[in-house]
């Protein structure tokens, strides 16, 4: 079967609805691979082991990481179940990006970023990543945030195992328009 589309399952399964297939996610978000597997294949998503090893090592944005005994899977980030991903606060740089479009601009003026169904608001580090993000929802639009300044004000910063810098919020007052 096709990666793109086993890939495309195991983010709705292991990010927003894994009783779907019957399986569930531990607190951290990690599920058992033989589970996983069998609870697909009942479903007419066909895999193995090798396979699936495959989809995480390849992934253009690293979705998805196997723990360290190889038993387990989870999505590194963009969940709108609860998990918690025991991620640890660091220093952002100076300057993260995020893509968007002009549609919400009227709106993020007024009351900055929202996390909407994520758990949290997801910036990149760099242009090429956010115009990417931005342009999944048509002419992409790029904010910057002050995201030192942010830090310096209280907000916590998380960077996920692919490398998406993640908050709770971002207040207008730190967003740079075009
Ligand atoms: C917008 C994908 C109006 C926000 C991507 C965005 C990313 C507001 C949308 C990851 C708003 C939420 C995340 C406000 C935020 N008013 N609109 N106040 N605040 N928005 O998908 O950042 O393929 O939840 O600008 O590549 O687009 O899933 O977030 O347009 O890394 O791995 O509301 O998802 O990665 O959309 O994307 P999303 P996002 P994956």
């Amino acid at each position: 079967m096709d990666q793109k589309r086993i890939s495309k399952f195991l983010s709705l399964v292991l990010r927003h609805e894994p009783g779907k297939i019957g399986i569930t996610l531990d607190a951290q978000g990690w599920t058992d691979i033989h589970e996983l597997i069998l609870a697909a294949g009942r479903h007419g998503i066909h895999f193995d082991r090798k396979t699936l090893a495959e989809i995480v090592g390849t992934n253009d944005k690293q979705r998805f990481a196997l723990s360290e005994d190889g038993t387990r899977i989870r999505a590194n980030q963009g969940h709108s179940v609860t998990v918690d991903l025991a991620l640890v606060p660091e220093q952002p740089p100076e300057i993260l990006y995020h893509g968007t479009v002009g549609k919400f601009l009227k709106s993020i003026r007024t009351t900055g970023l929202h996390k909407g169904e994520r758990h949290h608001v997801h910036l990149s580090r760099d242009l090429t990543t956010a115009t990417k993000v931005g342009q999944r929802r048509g002419a992409p639009v790029i904010l910057s945030i002050r995201s030192a300044a942010m830090a310096e004000a209280g907000h916590l910063f998380f960077l996920s195992d692919n490398g998406v810098w993640l908050t709770d919020t971002v207040p207008p007052e730190f967003i740079g328009f075009p």
